[in-house]
């Protein structure tokens, strides 16, 4: 029962990785196809030891293509998601263009699997730093119960795609060589003012809505709610880049329901938990970091501690391969389970 895959955005950051990635795994792919702009169409990949060429995406593209993975931007998406489902394609789209339409679930398999089987042809990917923090709480969520998550980000500028990647690094030969850096793109693309992220902390990721958060802020805060089934659940996030490749890390504060737990309590939770590895232990200075979570597959936890002042508050160390379980391994992941369980 193989089936035919296209992968929508094939040449950027998310793209390339989730061709990587599916060299690796077991989805039965009978045809692949690569799609992009017109601009990048032509390129030759290599996929399985065979060279394919990356066609301009159109809607007759979708024609014989059972599952799409869009990663192309939200205007790709609007534009030819719908095309690809009027052809009898799933989309499973990796853009925050359906993440909070009701008509469309949005998934983390760990977390939420059965909402797939609502979809109306349609299943959202969620944001990088929103899945990787999701994967943490839902087992916390259903031992102990929240009723508060507080979260700030540290995040790399892969997020932002290739293109940061190469300002980042073009900033810190300029910084190096005492020149002035240029900034022409981050914090966000097409806002008015740009900052260099080289020897950086800037805290804006996407742009600032009226409430005065980030979009990068708000898609944590509502994302979460939608995918933990717990819209009472109260959530800030503070959105912060940094200048490192790959990897975001989060500093997560929760308050339990529960009273009286003690660190093992949430250790023993989150060694069990699906995608989740625990590396928590001062005594040996263990904990995760960007650069040794960089290409797994899974969400590292550490650094938990019991809040000094508030019996059920604790805090932890969330960090995950953004461009990995945090964009193409999660969107991989969903179509796999399609495919298991026969919600084409
Ligand atoms: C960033 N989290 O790090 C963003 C990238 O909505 O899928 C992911 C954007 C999205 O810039």
């Amino acid at each position: 029962n193989a089936v035919n895959v296209a992968v929508v955005g094939a040449t950027g950051a998310v793209g390339e990785k989730i061709i990587e990635i599916l060299e690796n795994r077991n989805l039965p792919i009978n045809e692949l196809k690569l799609l992009s702009s017109s601009r990048s169409a032509g390129k030759k990949i290599t996929f399985n030891n065979q060279e394919l060429t990356v066609e301009e995406a159109k809607p007759e593209s979708f024609d014989n293509v059972n599952i799409a993975l869009f990663s192309a931007g939200g205007s790709i998406s609007k534009k030819l998601a719908p095309e690809a489902v009027k052809r009898g394609a799933v989309v499973v789209d990796n853009t925050s263009a359906y993440r909070m339409d009701e008509n469309v679930p949005l998934v983390v398999p760990e977390v939420n699997e059965s909402d797939i089987q609502s979809h109306n042809g349609i299943i959202a990917n969620p944001n990088c730093s929103t899945i990787q923090m999701v994967a943490t709480l839902k087992p916390l969520q259903e031992a102990f119960g929240l009723s508060r998550v507080i979260v700030s980000t540290y995040q790399a500028v892969s997020g932002a795609g290739n293109e940061a990647n190469k300002e980042l690094e073009e900033q810190t030969r300029q910084f190096l060589n005492n020149e002035e850096m240029t900034a022409e793109l981050l914090p966000v693309k097409g806002d008015e003012k740009h900052f260099p992220i080289a020897f950086n902390a800037l805290p804006q990721i996407d742009v600032f809505q009226e409430n005065g958060y980030t979009f990068e802020e708000m898609k944590m805060i509502n994302e979460s709610k939608k995918i933990l089934h717990a819209q009472d659940l109260p959530v800030a996030a503070t959105c912060v880049r940094l200048p490192l490749f790959t990897s975001h890390a989060e500093s997560v504060y929760i308050d339990v329901e529960k009273n009286g737990l003690k660190i093992e309590d949430l250790w023993n939770v989150l060694k069990k938990a699906d995608g989740v590895t625990l590396q928590d232990d001062p005594a040996t200075q263990t904990y995760p970091t960007p650069l040794s979570a960089s290409n797994k597959s899974d969400v590292f936890v550490g650094r938990v501690r019991k809040d000094l002042d508030n019996d059920k508050g604790f805090h932890l160390w969330v960090v995950s391969d953004n461009l990995v379980k945090g964009a193409a391994l999660n969107t991989i992941q969903i179509a796999e389970r399609l495919i298991e369980n026969k919600w084409l």
